[in-house]
């Protein structure tokens, strides 16, 4: 395993004076000597597909989940946080820059045939963290490019154990750093590997402050669990696989708290997009949101959202303003005493004074959810605003993603304080909050100057692996099909037939 070394240990006293508003932080001294690193370790755990109605705190009955519970309990739950895209890749590149994807020309998913990935000159929270003396590792799921340049140890992380994409790639192959060491993972092992390795890690640690990335690739379908979680909740395959994602959370902060480093460590739980309803009882729940992964509507993007971090954030509270995925770049940079003077343009905000607060403030801010490199959607306070389709993409191909039919050709408005679920269009009520909207629209877009052109994934047409689907869900497909052979067979008939009568 590679460890740096000697990378000790400035005292970083100041950053800790600021985080002394806060009533919860507890009775331990904060700062014991000037020899002690006291900057927080991070560990940022990412569930794959994992829907906002997926966790027993945020209104799951079917799937109990204590472990994440206890985590809200002893931290912050987000009920508006947001992931940066409603699909794999783009979600990973914003969390990792607190960037928009279009920043860097991502766009889409990569893909086994992908030449492109993450560039090499993005700045990533590995290489924030570890420039700034911090031990680095990811263990899981990485799908930003699997070429060399553009895998986690050339993107700031010492160690990797994982995955390049999706688990629905076969075959799915593991790298520790820059060698494959596995052809083929037992998927059904593969949550509690990377909870264990996570573990093993975090038990080898010395004096200075870690960064972990956990980005398991459950809940994503096929699905796996180990023997142990066979059967163990009431929403079939789907939340056994949570339960055992809820036990590794269990597991890893158990190792913490072994460790004595619990109080000063962030955990950070997310998921990177909502849950993929194509896949029906294999996938998640949107609990109360509209639409699922895919979708810019609220249940492709908006996350169940956990930080726990005992010495330095309030306990118990539920955190009602919104946030994105792209604010824990810098509210990580701001934990751990960084300055951010390196040029990139970064767009999430530290949040870390609103949710300190001993009362969290929740100032109207705004978002922009985007869906293939097209801005869909914006949301400013509690007023949404969905945008037609750029470029609608075939009714296919939205419905194989999405499982919902959104192409809009008209623009809708939603006040989500009163309509979580998008069901009311109020455009035609209030069209000056739809005129407000539009013109904050442009303003961002002006903000943002130009971007470049879309990665060129490597990937135009390619037959998706039918057999990972639910015979139910391929039911329609097949029948479409069946009934296009058997029509041709009658029109060849028919055909025949007239040119056998007409000679
Ligand atoms: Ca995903």
């Amino acid at each position: 395993m590679i460890k740096k070394h000697g990378k000790l240990l400035a005292p970083f006293t100041a950053l800790l004076l600021g985080l002394s508003s806060t009533n919860a932080i507890g009775n331990k001294p904060q700062i014991e000597s000037n020899e002690v690193d006291t900057r927080p370790n991070i560990v940022v755990i990412f569930a794959d597909d994992m829907g906002y109605g997926d966790v027993s705190s945020y209104g799951a009955t079917d799937i109990a989940t204590p472990n994440l519970d206890a985590l809200a309990q002893g931290g912050i739950r987000f009920t508006d946080s947001y992931a940066i895209s409603p699909i794999c890749s783009p979600s990973r590149a914003g969390l990792l820059t607190g960037r928009y994807p279009v920043r860097m020309g991502i766009h889409e998913v990569f893909m086994p045939q992908s030449y492109t990935g993450l560039p090499p000159k993005e700045i990533t929270l590995a290489e924030m963290l570890g420039d700034a003396g911090y031990n680095t590792a990811m263990f899981g799921k990485w799908h930003l490019g699997h070429h060399e340049k553009f895998m986690p140890n050339a993107q700031g992380f010492e160690y990797f154990y994982g995955y390049p994409y999706s688990n629905d790639i076969t075959p799915f192959y593991a790298f520790e750093n820059t060698d494959i060491i596995e052809w083929e993972v037992d998927q059904t092992q593969i949550t509690r590997q990377l909870t264990e390795r996570s573990i093993r890690y975090i038990e080898q640690q010395g004096n200075a402050p870690f960064f972990i990335y956990i980005a398991h690739p459950m809940p994503h379908i096929p699905l796996y669990n180990s023997e142990a979680f066979t059967g163990s909740s009431q929403r079939g395959q789907y939340g056994d696989v949570i339960q055992e994602l809820d036990w590794s959370v269990g597991q890893i902060k158990a190792a913490l708290e072994q460790q004595g480093l619990l109080d000063n460590t962030l955990i950070m739980f997310a998921s990177d997009n909502g849950p993929w309803l194509l896949a029906e009882e294999d996938g998640g729940s949107a609990g109360p949101l509209r639409a699922g992964k895919g979708s810019t509507f609220e249940g492709g993007m908006r996350i169940p959202t956990i930080a726990h971090w005992p010495k330095g954030l309030p306990q118990g509270l539920s955190y009602t303003g919104l946030s994105s995925m792209l604010d824990w770049f810098p509210t990580m940079a701001a934990m751990a005493g960084v300055t951010l003077d390196r040029g990139q343009v970064i767009d999430g905000e530290n949040i870390l004074p609103l949710i300190q607060a001993p009362e969290p403030r929740t100032p109207e801010r705004q978002l922009v959810y985007y869906n293939n490199g097209e801005i869909e959607a914006f949301r400013k306070g509690n007023w949404k605003l969905k945008l037609p389709n750029v470029q609608p993409k075939p009714w296919i191909a939205r419905k194989l993603m999405s499982g919902e039919d959104d192409i809009l050709t008209d623009i809708e408005l939603y006040n989500l304080s009163k309509d979580i679920g998008e069901q009311h269009n109020l455009a035609q009520q209030f069209p000056e909050k739809v005129a407000e909207l539009q013109q904050a629209i442009t303003h961002f877009k002006q903000s943002l100057g130009p971007v470049p052109a879309g990665l060129d994934i490597g990937l135009r047409f390619q037959l998706p692996d039918l057999a990972q689907y639910p015979l139910r869900t391929l039911k329609p497909f097949i029948i479409i099909g069946l009934l296009l052979i058997t029509s041709m067979f009658i029109a060849i008939g028919y055909w025949w037939g007239r040119r056998r009568n007409s000679q």
